[in-house]
């Protein structure tokens, strides 16, 4: 049996929309025609009440679907108990299986698989989801069990009280399959995975591999990754020194020609570090974004963390600002021979520039 398995889809995601259909629309097309069946791992919408336009498109792909489709609830849909969240709308409608500490027998061609699934759960409850899952749903002996989850593992994501491969290995599961976690992973020798999202979300460096699917071979007990046509997301850097104005936006503009030519309709975000000619401020550089263009405007930012250690160091040692500079002067004095007390330079600095350079000069009480 071959078994297609589709995560974060987000459809409607705001940033991205139209790709956020054509993408998934992709993916589960694609799967229709390479699988006998189709685990959705939650997250197909990007909000909990989407909009009839958004609902709509969705009926209309499920509707074109040949194969059956089993699918959980991510926490983009998640909803007060009791009210109805929209993966379970389209189980009402007749388009999916919706399983939610709940399970399955599929059956195709003589072969049968076992399907279980949990909907999302907020972090903190997710070790009590797990007992539970354990309490409602039982493997049945002999079976090829898989569970579908849409939850934060630790090895995968920082956070305190997570699920962890270890805990879900010992659950007893052929296969343990989860979304949530939109870059592409595989762990436990193949017998856990991600697929990852079908929709760019987060532009991080990771994002810029291809998306797709997972399809897995029951009898050869193997996965492989499909590929979807996906629109190219590409992330650089500039790095400058003492840069002008002039300079960043001529080697700005030149990367981004370069880059679009290479990759045209590209998500692209370009990333600016370095320093800047002096008396230039990050947001002098204004390098006008759209809806493809995202610019990370990172120049002198080694000051501003510079000028924020300070802050920080003051705050923590809860000295006042003249302490603080007094107390750095006398470091800047140590072993030196001078005609005046930290405090005094600390005052004529104070007062002004023509004060402190009299003070170093000797020319004490020149007024
Ligand atoms: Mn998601």
């Amino acid at each position: 049996m071959k078994i297609a398995i589709i995560a974060d889809t987000h459809v409607g995601y705001p940033r991205f929309y139209e790709d956020s259909f054509a993408q998934a629309e992709a993916a589960f097309m694609d799967a229709d025609s390479k699988a006998d069946v189709i685990l959705f791992l939650g997250d197909l919408y990007d909000t909990r009440v989407p909009s009839l336009q958004v609902l709509g498109r969705t009926i209309s792909l499920f509707r074109s679907l040949k194969k059956p489709i089993y699918a959980i609830h991510g926490n983009h849909e998640r909803r007060a108990k009791g009210a109805l969240n929209p993966v379970a709308l389209l189980e009402r409608a007749g388009l999916i299986r919706h399983l939610n500490f709940s399970s399955d027998v599929f059956e195709n061609g003589g072969e049968k698989v076992f399907i279980a699934g949990m909907g999302n759960v907020p972090d903190d409850l997710a070790k009590a989801g797990i007992r539970k899952l354990k309490e409602s749903v039982k493997i049945p002996e002999g079976a090829f069990s898989i569970l579908m989850l849409h939850q934060s593992v630790k090895e995968f994501v920082f956070g305190e009280e997570l699920l962890e491969l270890a805990d879900l290995e010992g659950l007893g599961y052929s296969l343990i399959l989860n979304g949530h976690i939109h870059i592409r992973k595989d762990a436990l020798e193949g017998r856990f995975l991600i697929p990852g999202s079908t929709v760019i979300t987060q532009l991080t460096r990771e994002e810029t591999n291809p998306r797709g699917y997972y399809l897995y071979d029951t009898k050869e007990k193997r996965h492989e990754f499909v590929e979807i046509p996906c629109r190219k997301f590409i992330m650089e850097e500039l790095e400058f020194r003492d840069a002008r104005i002039e300079e960043v936006k001529e080697k700005a503009s030149a990367a981004l020609s370069r880059i679009r030519e290479n990759a045209p309709g590209a998500i692209i975000r370009l990333r600016l570090k370095g320093t800047l000619e002096k008396g230039l401020r990050p947001p002098d550089i204004a390098i006008p974004e759209d809806g493809l263009l995202f610019i990370d405007n990172k120049l002198n930012e080694h000051m501003a963390r510079m000028d924020l250690r300070a802050i920080r160091e003051m705050r923590e040692k809860k000295l006042s600002m003249r302490e603080m500079s007094e107390a750095r002067i006398r470091e800047k004095l140590k072993g030196k021979v001078t005609l005046f007390e930290p405090s005094e330079l600390f005052d004529a600095m104070a007062a002004g520039p023509e004060e402190a350079m009299g003070l170093l000069q000797g020319r004490r009480g020149a007024k």
